[in-house]
């Protein structure tokens, strides 16, 4: 073969569809196939974990258990299949053959108590769109470039000609649409589109996804909404937006940790705003910080800083000590790096 750039292709092409086949292989000599999305779950998370978790219980059969790593907000529950999660106790059957295949996972401390089994695998398949994933797993499918893990799990199906029904499609679409902003970020590209359409095809119910995902939010998070907005401050000239949500804030607007969803982005879609912040307190002097920028700052790098993970222009991470020094020590690192 001659060496020229399209031959390369070429063989990168042939690696992939090699390296995905290892995936079945691995799965075919499992006792038992344990899947897991990450804690405080998205879309993304639960999305591709009930459709891949669908399609392997409909080759696998009973070996294939999907793990509740947390609570499910009511968000997500329109989705079909829910109760496919299992709780965690079920992990204490675990014998010595079991993989476990994480999704929407950049790092290990995001499958939460799944992390306490971990020594119990046999192997960990490791399927993630995150720039900062650490590649824990024995094999990797990790693609940055992918809007979502979902995305990365449709391909997959297909690639492998595994189950995909209406609810797989459902659940992919949700992941895609969460994932994307509604088909509003950078990451959204051709491809996204077409597998948007292509799930379109399976007759999912898309108004009911549009109606769960963006026009049924609760009075709680309406509420926490105003009480977090009204502490916003704006700093260096409007560019970064920040405000603190305590836990007493959220205790009087009756709010769950899932309803503060969507703040940091109100937020990030202000006029002149570059980054967006949100510092939620969890714990005595123990805060989770979110991150969003919107057209050239990678606030990966700062969540990376403080040990934390995500993409360019979303992530987060959990930072301990006095909130008020947490907010001066982020301001003076993202003010390096403004233009
Ligand atoms: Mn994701």
């Amino acid at each position: 073969m001659v060496f020229t750039f399209q031959n390369l292709l070429i063989v990168l092409k042939k690696m992939r569809i090699r390296m995905k086949s290892d995936i079945l292989k691995e799965l075919d000599r499992s006792s038992k196939i344990y899947l897991v999305s990450h804690i405080n779950p998205d879309g993304d998370s639960i999305g591709s974990l009930l459709a891949f978790g669908k399609s392997l219980k409909h080759k696998y059969g009973e070996k294939v258990i999907l793990l509740k790593s947390d609570k499910i907000p009511d968000t997500f529950k329109f989705l079909n299949n829910m109760n496919y999660l299992s709780d965690l106790q079920i992990l204490k059957a675990i014998d010595d053959n079991s993989t476990l295949i994480t999704l929407d996972c950049g790092d290990l401390n995001r499958i939460g108590a799944v992390n306490d089994s971990i020594k119990n695998f046999k192997s960990i398949i490791n399927i993630d769109h995150h720039k900062s994933n650490n590649l824990f797993g024995k094999i990797n499918i990790v693609d940055s470039d992918a809007s979502s893990t979902s995305e990365i799990i449709f391909k997959l199906l297909k690639d492998n000609s595994l189950l995909i029904d209406k609810d797989i499609a459902e659940a992919l679409y949700t992941g895609i649409s969460s994932d994307t902003g509604s088909f509003k970020y950078e990451s959204t590209d051709a491809n996204t589109h077409r597998i948007a359409s292509e799930l379109l095809e399976y007759n999912i119910d898309k108004s009911k996804i549009i109606f769960y995902l963006y026009q049924n939010r609760s009075i709680e998070t309406t509420n926490i909404f105003i009480e977090a907005i009204k502490k916003i401050e704006f700093h260096y000239h409007n560019k970064i937006g920040i405000t603190i949500i305590t836990k007493n804030m959220m205790k009087e607007a009756n709010a769950s940790v899932s309803d503060i969803d969507g703040i940091v982005e109100f937020i990030r879609d202000t006029e002149n705003i570059e980054i967006a912040c949100v510092i939620k307190e969890i714990d005595i002097n123990k805060y989770k910080v979110s991150l969003r920028s919107k057209s050239y700052l990678d606030v990966s790098q700062i969540a990376t800083h403080f040990n934390g993970g995500g993409h360019k222009k979303a992530a987060g991470m959990v930072v301990e000590g006095n909130v008020e020094k947490i907010k001066y020590k982020l301001l003076q690192l993202i003010n390096k790096k403004l233009r």
